[in-house]
């Protein structure tokens, strides 16, 4: 029977929904939209954070950890997009949520954090993208620019400098390593 056939019973969901733990799922969907229209598949940290996304309990519900209170100052309560707290590090463990979503470890846990940084810069209208590591699974996302004339780069086995062509000064550039848990982010202004 679906919840179309019964109005009471949709209005009982829709207040438990914004007023309890309940709530949750609705910004979860609403953080994977979000990300999916970026490109950015955050399936498996959907999957594994579940309500510990934003909560400190993995049920959800109870106070919020770091994340879920930029979320409930940033997103909540001035009414702005997941985009206003991208550029926080929320959990202090001096990578940004950004990056953290982007790799999908948890942007309100600094004990979940990526293992190394992917330094970004631009050097003569290109971009320079230094690798820790040896990248078995190199992807290069760019927003507002182009990067190898492309918002998407895909590479194997790559390390060290890579100097990449780059079209447009503003936006922003996200790279990682998935195997590796590197990332690393620049924001052009
Ligand atoms: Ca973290």
């Amino acid at each position: 029977m679906s919840f179309t056939k019964l109005p009471i019973a949709s209005i009982l969901l829709g207040t438990f929904l914004s007023s309890s733990s309940f709530a949750f799922p609705i910004f979860l969907k609403q953080f994977s939209e979000h990300y999916d229209a970026n490109s950015i598949d955050t399936s498996k940290l959907v999957e594994n954070q579940s309500c510990a996304l934003c909560h400190n309990s993995a049920g959800g519900g109870g106070p919020r950890n770091a994340y879920g209170e930029s979320f409930k100052a940033g997103v909540l309560g001035e009414g702005k997009g997941f985009d206003a707290i991208e550029f926080l590090d929320s959990d202090g463990d001096s990578f940004l949520n950004l990056e953290e979503i982007y790799l999908n470890t948890a942007p309100g846990d600094n004990n979940d954090a990526p293992a190394a940084r992917i330094g970004i810069s631009t050097i003569s209208g290109k971009v320079s993208v230094s690798l820790p590591v040896t990248c078995t699974a190199f992807e290069l996302l760019s927003f507002g620019v182009k990067v190898e004339g492309s918002n998407k780069l895909v590479k194997s086995n790559v390390s060290g400098t890579q100097t990449l062509a780059l079209d447009g000064t503003k936006g922003a550039i996200l790279a990682k390593c998935g195997g590796e848990n590197a990332v690393g982010s620049l924001l052009l202004k």
